[in-house]
């Protein structure tokens, strides 16, 4: 079993999507175990992102990540952090293929929904950043034998 962070960006919160976002990715057999509803300060978005910044798109992806508050949560599941970037499809929601969340609610390159860790070393780093210890579950969800 695998942990990986996923957040309900500003554009998620505000078309009120993260239920069907949320009930996409359970429904492909993840357990949440963290979640919670966050305004996202300068210094987090910016500790995030580090590996954006310089690029043309960074200041605007910071303003954006800021603008509103998001829904951050960590998903267990096998293969996790595969599973939810393959649910999610390409970054930018115009060449996200049909099927995948960005491919049927995005048509945006910035405002693509939600994002999920790329690796297992940044969902880590990721989890550590956004969660303090107490509030991630440390149970086993009940039937994960029948997902992997
Ligand atoms: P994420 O980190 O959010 O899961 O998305 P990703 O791996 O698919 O894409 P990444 O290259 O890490 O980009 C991070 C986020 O920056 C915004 N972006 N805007 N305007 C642009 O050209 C542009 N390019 C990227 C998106 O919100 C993207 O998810
Ligand atoms: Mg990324």
């Amino acid at each position: 079993m695998q942990r990986t962070l996923v957040i309900f960006k500003p554009d998620c919160v505000h078309r009120r999507l993260v239920g069907q976002i949320l009930s996409r990715f359970e429904a492909k057999g993840l357990a949440v175990v963290g979640l919670k509803l966050i305004q996202v300060d300068r210094a987090l978005a910016e500790k995030h992102y580090a590996e954006h910044a310089g690029k043309p798109f960074f200041e605007g992806l910071i303003g954006f990540i800021t603008s509103a508050p998001v829904v951050v949560g960590v998903l267990e599941g096998n293969e996790a952090i595969t599973v939810v970037r393959t649910l999610l499809g390409a970054t930018n929601g115009v060449a996200a293929a049909p099927g995948t969340i960005r491919g049927d609610y995005s048509s945006s390159k910035q405002n693509n929904l939600v994002h999920g860790s790329d690796s297992p070393e940044s969902a880590e780093r990721e989890i550590a950043m956004w969660f303090k210890a107490g509030e991630v579950a440390s149970f086993t969800p009940a039937g994960s034998e029948w997902v992997i």
